[in-house]
């Protein structure tokens, strides 16, 4: 499907010149691309079960938004948020070992790839109903208010999301209650098998949040450091005003919307095109020509990372399943629970 792309913001390359803030995002894009790749390798060995549905492509988009918030903040995702939680910084072996169901797992294997959760990391889920978070969302965000602290809540979404009711409602209330929220619709172009232009009327969803007379944006989501740049923005008007908006990430996933999807309704030429702006590439790059990395860094902190990787799965393996004995435990949430 062809997008009509903003022309790239060329501040954006100029906003962040030192090389840790680079190798940061660098990184973490990387992780989570080397996290996915081994999760559908183990998803198809059948060391992970149920739905699961991957972020490759989508990575500049995540850590874009996600490192421009503070430890304290909030963010809720939907069922594709393995990077979400990982660049939130849940470490990488909890994470996959939720996906093997076993106890070391952030939600101790009982929610699986849809339902990761930390209230250490403030990762509030993992939500498997299209457009479920966000009314949640905006209750954290109007506790923030009610307690007169200066945390943020970031709510990521889909593109399909952005045409069920619970969506308009979020923003209508947002909006009304000055909520500090930033709204994140990862638009991938498609939900499921069906393209955003035969699923809504107005294509450009950060259009939508003009019903709501409410600050919006679109971005090349993969870009990162675009990316990064209008959510610094963002975040600091939800930080400092109290003013919610919604920001419109145009991105693709390389893969099928599931590990189950078959992946008829795209063209090849469609994801190619698209992976000839790859994120990590892109950055990577970038990073070359301003003579902060080579290619044998590049390789070195690829072996970095994959080895992480490894141990996650290792870590993953080798942990207990659930007692039975515990079934009913965590059922509701204690004292102190978040
Ligand atoms: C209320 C509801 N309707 C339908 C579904 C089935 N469903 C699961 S994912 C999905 C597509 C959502 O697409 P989008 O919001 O663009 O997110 P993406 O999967 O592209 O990240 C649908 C229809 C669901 N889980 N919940
Ligand atoms: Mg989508």
């Amino acid at each position: 499907m062809k997008v009509e792309q903003r022309p790239a913001d060329s501040k954006s390359k100029e906003a962040f010149t030192d090389k840790a803030s680079l190798l940061n995002l660098y990184r973490e894009m990387l992780l989570i691309r080397r996290f996915e790749e081994k999760t559908a390798e183990m998803y198809q060995a059948a060391k992970i079960g149920g739905f699961c549905h991957l972020n490759i492509g989508e990575e500049a988009t995540i850590v874009g938004t996600i490192s421009a918030l503070r430890p304290t903040d909030y963010v809720y995702s939907t069922y594709r948020e393995h990077g979400h939680a990982i660049a939130k910084g849940i470490d990488p072996r909890a994470v996959m070992a939720e996906l093997f169901g076993k106890e070391t797992g952030t939600s101790h294997g009982r929610g699986g790839s849809m339902h990761l959760f930390s209230a250490d990391r403030r990762f509030y889920g993992g939500y498997a109903i299209v457009g479920q978070a966000l009314p949640i969302a905006c209750g954290s965000a109007y506790a923030i208010n009610y307690k007169g602290t200066d945390d943020v809540v970031m709510s990521s979404f889909g593109d399909g999301a952005t045409n069920i009711g619970a969506f308009h409602e979020s923003l209508n209330v947002a909006k009304l209650w000055h909520l500090p929220i930033v709204f994140v619709c990862v638009n991938n172009l498609y939900g499921m098998g069906t393209a955003v232009n035969r699923a809504s009327a107005v294509t450009e969803i950060w259009k939508k949040a003009c019903a709501y007379d409410m600050t919006s944006e679109r971005v090349d989501g993969m870009d990162v450091l675009a990316v990064r740049r209008i959510t610094d923005q963002l975040v600091a008007q939800a930080r400092e005003e109290h003013e919610p908006s919604l920001l419109e990430c145009v991105t693709y996933r390389y893969r099928g919307h599931s590990m189950s999807d078959p992946d008829t309704y795209r063209g090849k030429d469609e994801i190619k095109e698209w992976q000839t702006r790859d994120p990590i590439l892109s950055l990577g790059e970038h990073m070359k020509k301003q003579k902060m990395l080579t290619n044998e860094e590049i390789e070195r902190i690829d072996e970095e990372i994959t080895a992480q990787v490894e141990d996650a799965v290792k870590f993953a393996e080798e942990s207990p399943e659930p007692d039975p004995k515990d079934l009913y435990r965590d059922v509701y949430a204690g004292e102190g629970a978040a």
